[in-house]
């Protein structure tokens, strides 16, 4: 039985977290069954979600849960692929994690409007009037970690400027192609849809959306993955 700890269905995506959504979409593509769990925040090994429970073991970090799936189950997230396209999927699934990623967190809570419409909903258990206070100690943690980490040194138009070309490379990557390297998904896909997803969330507005709105097949490909594998 495995167990998939996660933050919940937040801002009409699978869930809050693109690497949650990753390792929900791994668990679809290679067949696994598995149910969810909430409340795993506090007890995450690293500190972050998502983790699973896999019959009393503990795997956390979405590339090692993916690791662990290949060699449990013997699947082959990338069947078909070259060397070359699978060293590929790699530098763009990276790109995506270790770069995008800290874009999506400095424009959901660094910025007021964005923050109010949605990081602001994970507070809601907070009572008043300790809410605010809890709520600008965390934004302030968040801040820190993006100076820390080095993109939260940009300018907000400079970070957007570098998220933007992660987009259009995104798009220009998928092409036509129903999926990142084809007609089939690879492992890669996850952390893409994940990603494009969640910066295509109505609920924030931010100028990376906008890049990614005028990209129709990157619109294609989120729906034709939330029809296949969320809504089917
Ligand atoms: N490298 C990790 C990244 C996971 C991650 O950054 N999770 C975030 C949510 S998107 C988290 O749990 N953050 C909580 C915190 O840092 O306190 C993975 O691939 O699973």
């Amino acid at each position: 039985m495995t167990t998939l700890y996660t933050f919940g269905p937040y801002f009409g995506l699978p869930d809050a977290s693109p690497f949650v959504i990753k390792v929900m979409l791994l668990l679809k593509f290679a067949g696994t069954k598995y149910s969810e769990d909430r409340s795993g925040f506090r007890k995450a090994p690293k500190g972050k979600l998502p983790y699973i429970d896999d019959d009393g073991l503990i795997v956390a970090d979405s590339t090692f849960i993916r690791f662990y799936i290949e060699k449990k189950y013997g699947f082959d997230f990338d069947t078909g692929l070259t060397p070359e396209q699978k060293a590929a999927a790699w530098a763009i699934e990276k790109m995506c994690e270790e770069h995008l990623y800290w874009a999506l967190v400095a424009t959901r809570w660094l910025d007021d409007a964005n923050f109010a419409k949605g990081q602001a909903q994970f507070f809601k258990a907070v009572p008043m009037p300790l809410r605010p206070i809890v709520q600008g100690l965390i934004r302030r943690k968040v801040e820190k970690t993006l100076k820390l980490q080095g993109f939260g040194r940009h300018m907000p138009a400079e970070q957007d400027e570098l998220a933007i070309a992660d987009i259009n490379a995104l798009a220009t990557l998928i092409g036509d192609k129903a999926f990142l390297m084809g007609d089939q998904p690879c492992g890669a896909d996850a952390t893409v849809f994940a990603f494009v997803a969640s910066f295509l969330a109505p609920v924030f507005e931010t100028p990376i959306r906008t890049a990614a709105e005028r990209h129709a097949n990157l619109i294609g490909y989120r729906d034709r993955i939330l029809r296949r594998y969320f809504e089917a």
